[in-house]
């Protein structure tokens, strides 16, 4: 591994390393060295987002940020239009996978293939343009004293969302509340998809254990990460509906929300977490 420093911060020369020795923010730093951190951006059918995100992310991030897209298998050509991009674009990678496997598993597979690139800061992002490109200075800002920073929607009290109708949004408020009451976890918005993880904290996790999917599965990590002692910071974030494309989002995954809370709770008072 070869690795040079300039103005106290660390570059990284290909290939990435697997096991870094020095601390992934050096005292008194305010945000995190480029190179270290991958963006994962799950996508099923996005071909209407995913040129302009991906456009966006490359410009506003040309040497901080890799990003790695899980396609699975999108019958109307994500994949191509991220292969054409990745003609022109420093750090872009595809991973395909065969047919529709969940969110949840993507983002699996998406965490293992950064652990093993040895990146230091792994993002979860949607690909429909709900999460605002911008707020990734401020989750890398903020990773220099978390371990988790989440994106939140619900902070203080308020709710920053644009164009849900108010039956999405009651549905994802009322989610937090009971989703706080019954495990306990200080988190306003567990089922926020827009977040930061650093290394150690997904090193931490056995992802074989980890089997929800949608918003069960951001609960299920907060939770863990959480339980395994690590920090976790909220900033506020503004999401907006997506404005082309088509939800992936069922009425199994809401099922699967509504019991998860408690299995987790119950795994963890059994100590089988
Ligand atoms: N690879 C992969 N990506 C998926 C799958 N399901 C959803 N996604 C992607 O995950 C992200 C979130 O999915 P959405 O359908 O936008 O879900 P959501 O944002 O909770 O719901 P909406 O607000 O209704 O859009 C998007 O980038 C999807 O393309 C899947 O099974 N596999
Ligand atoms: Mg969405």
């Amino acid at each position: 591994m070869l690795c040079f420093f300039i103005d106290t911060q660390y570059y990284m020369l290909e290939p990435k390393h697997v096991a870094l020795k020095y601390p992934s923010v050096l005292p008194g730093q305010k945000t995190v060295p480029p190179g270290l951190a991958l963006v994962i951006i799950p996508t099923f059918n996005e071909a209407e987002n995913i040129g302009r995100l991906l456009s966006e992310l490359a410009d506003r991030y040309p040497l901080t940020l890799d990003i790695l897209v899980i396609d699975d298998n999108s019958s109307d050509g994500t994949a191509d239009i991220v292969r054409s991009m990745q003609l022109m674009t420093r750090g872009l990678y595809l991973m395909m996978r065969s047919q529709k496997l969940g969110l949840g598993t993507a983002y699996i597979a998406g965490f293992g293939y950064a652990l093993q690139k040895g990146y230091r800061y792994i993002i979860e992002m949607d690909a429909d343009y709900s999460h605002d490109p911008v707020v990734i200075q401020r989750f890398m800002d903020a990773m220099c004293s978390s371990h988790l920073v989440i994106g939140s929607r619900y902070m203080n009290n308020t709710v920053n969302v644009v164009n849900w109708p108010l039956g999405r949004l009651i549905l994802s408020k009322m989610a937090s509340i009971y989703t706080r009451l019954v495990t306990g976890m200080p988190v306003a918005d567990p089922t926020s998809g827009f977040k930061c993880f650093s290394a150690e904290v997904l090193r931490a996790l056995n992802f074989d254990r980890i089997n929800s999917q949608g918003y069960s599965f951001q609960i299920e990590m907060n939770f863990r990460v959480w339980k395994k002692g690590f920090s976790i910071t909220e900033i506020p974030i503004v999401f907006v509906d997506r404005s082309v494309g088509k939800s992936k989002m069922s009425r199994k995954n809401i099922r699967e929300a509504v019991w998860i809370v408690w299995w987790l709770k119950i795994k963890s008072i059994i100590g089988l977490l």
